[in-house]
């Protein structure tokens, strides 16, 4: 799915704004024509809304809300095709105009769009209506626990267990998951135009030619018009950074060579960005590109060619008062800091980010591994989740929608299928879930980057999903949930278990590792939730992984403290963060940032 675009051919209407909102008691308080006149707040887009107000409501809230606005669509838009877009509502939505349902989605994070001709008029005016639902269940992913599902331990952080039949589980749905559900519509909207014949998709797969020195580019141009036509009129230009034209081609499929091409690399070498400049009859669109390749070869990691060592973290779209709403100040703020760090990359834990985030990425050389929201796939092992849990095809419908939306971008170099699942309790019928979408990964991605699936800490000898990854990635919290507080012990069991995946002979990188620290507390001998321990238990960490070759990197968790449900382990959330939540270094920033500028990005290992 392309993204919105102001250019020659094509017009954008944000409709960023203040809207109407309303929290609504049961289903049948709703109906499609209602008008929210007296009995609504104002609420701000996009943004969640449960830091909003005041109301307490707003937090605990599971259930409808609704959202509403009048929208015109101006008279100069006739002959135009306009797009309703929402970038995402979480968890699902219902769109209304005039009390007309013309679309829906289900998921949080992944954009969706509804051609408004049949509904809208360019000169006229509608009452825009979104119907959103947050509750999480065990057919969302998300996953939420349902009434009567008794699970989680006390070493699921965050959590409380819960008794099974419980009513009260039901009013406060429970996340399987560690961050807080913010929800709504957390993501832009806008109406976009294109020409009523128009480009649909392009596809690029970048490459270099044997001599090294010559970029080539495969490209495919989808368009409104039949496979008969479409190859006529279009055109392809490449421009440089400069805007020079260096290359350039007719038709809808093809071949384009650059010669001495500039390399994206990631930062602080240079990520150089190419225009992708199309024409299609009246249509015109610009997709930006770097020249890269990526490829798992043996244990390593290869970024144009050279081993690449992954420096970072695991992140969450999480501020105050917006929650997980699309902050661009944020975001360039965090990439500064990734900077100031000497990192090189992250993971998108737990679900796809905002576009305008791996775009950022693409112009700052940042690495990204990108997450589908499959988190908290995981029954407490005494429930088969693959047997229970009713989220195979959702799955596989997100995991097209992500690589679709998100396939051009250069920053992306592996995609992660989901986070944490039980691989360990009921293997085969873990692996009978996670191949097919391992398989459907590969298909989907015309680069054909590599896939993995990020592995919780587990009886590794038994999960027999994890090791058919391209790269093995694991989270382990030794010295922390488990051996906790002895960092000997720590690295002991740590160091047995990497004589276990040396065995196995692939690629290995830690996605999660860390410490909860509140900042300001501090020890001369380091105790849990010190500023000390956290630094001492990811040095110690950051020494086992220098001793192992096929270890291709490490991100920490997590990059800053972020908002969770409430529960005996979170005390005003994850504290795990080498930032606070409002992003003042904790000592071991400090500590990373001296050991990762050491570490280069290419032939560490
Ligand atoms: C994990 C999860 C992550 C949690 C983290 C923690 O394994 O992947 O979502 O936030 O542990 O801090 O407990």
């Amino acid at each position: 799915m392309l993204y919105p675009q102001t250019n020659k051919a094509r017009n954008i209407i944000c409709l960023n704004d203040l809207w109407k909102f309303r929290l609504l008691g049961q289903e049948s308080d709703f109906t499609p024509g209602m008008i929210l006149e007296d009995d609504f707040e104002w609420i701000a887009v996009p943004a969640s809304y449960n830091d909003q107000k005041e109301d307490p409501a707003y937090r605990r809230f599971a259930g409808l809300s609704v959202y509403q606005r009048e929208v015109t669509l101006p008279a100069i838009f006739s002959g135009e095709r306009s797009v309703l877009r929402f970038d995402a509502v979480a968890n699902s939505a219902v769109i209304y105009l005039n009390g007309n349902e013309i679309g829906s989605h289900k998921g949080g994070y992944l954009p969706f769009e509804i051609e408004l001709a049949p509904y809208l008029a360019a000169g006229e005016t509608g009452i825009l209506t979104v119907l959103v639902d947050n509750r999480v269940n065990r057919s969302t992913l998300p996953v939420g626990n349902e009434k009567g599902t008794a699970f989680f331990g006390s070493d699921n952080a965050g959590i409380p267990s819960v008794e099974a039949g419980k009513d009260y589980q039901e009013a406060i749905n429970l996340p399987n998951f560690d961050f807080f559900n913010y929800a709504g519509i957390n993501r832009p909207v806008r109406i976009y135009t294109t020409p009523r014949t128009y480009i649909r998709d392009i596809t690029l797969i970048p490459g270099i030619a044997s001599d090294g020195t010559t970029g080539t580019l495969d490209y495919e141009v989808f368009t409104s018009a039949s496979a008969d036509d479409r190859d006529v009129c279009i055109r392809v230009e490449i421009r440089d950074a400069s805007g020079e034209v260096v290359a350039s081609a007719g038709g809808a499929k093809g071949t384009i060579t650059i010669a001495n091409a500039k390399l994206w690399e990631p930062y602080p070498g240079t990520p150089y960005l190419y225009k992708a400049c199309i024409s299609f009859g009246c249509d015109y669109y610009e997709q930006t590109f770097g020249i890269r390749t990526v490829e798992v070869r043996g244990a390593q990691f290869l970024i144009n060619g050279k081993p690449f060592y992954f420096k970072g973290f695991g992140k969450h779209e999480d501020f105050f008062v917006h929650g997980r709403g699309f902050d661009l100040c944020l975001d360039v703020k965090d990439m500064g800091l990734i900077h100031w760090l000497h990192a090189n990359s992250f993971r998108t834990s737990h679900y796809p980010y905002a576009e305008e985030i791996y775009d950022l990425c693409d112009r700052e050389g940042i690495v990204v591994i990108d997450e589908t929201p499959a988190v908290g796939i995981n029954a407490g092992g005494s429930v088969d989740p693959y047997q229970t849990f009713d989220i195979h095809s959702h799955h596989k419908d997100v995991l097209r929608d992500m690589i679709d939306r998100d396939k051009n971008h250069p920053c992306i170099v592996m995609w992660s299928l989901g986070n944490e699942p039980d691989t360990e309790h009921f293997p085969e019928s873990a692996y009978n879930y996670w191949h097919p979408l391992y398989e459907l990964a590969h298909q989907c991605d015309p680069q054909n980057r590599p896939v993995t699936l990020v592995c919780c800490q587990n009886d590794y000898t038994r999960d027999i999903t994890t090791r058919t990854m391209d790269v093995v990635c694991l989270n382990r919290y030794y010295g922390w949930y488990n051996l906790s507080g002895d960092l000997d012990a720590a690295m002991y069991a740590l160091n047995m278990e990497l004589d276990f995946w040396e065995e196995i002979g692939k690629p290995l990188m830690f996605t999660e590792y860390g410490a909860d620290t509140v900042a300001g507390m501090h020890a001369t001998v380091p105790e849990m939730f010190s500023e000390e321990y956290q630094a001492d238990f990811l040095l110690a960490y950051g020494k086992a992984f220098d001793a192992r070759s096929f270890i291709i990197g490490e991100q920490m968790w997590n990059f800053a403290d972020f908002g969770t449900i409430q529960g005996p382990m979170r005390a005003d959330g994850n504290k795990k963060g080498l930032f606070t939540r409002d992003r003042k270094p904790k000592l071991s920033a400090h500590v990373m940032r001296h050991r990762w500028e050491a570490i280069p990005n290419f032939e560490y290992k």
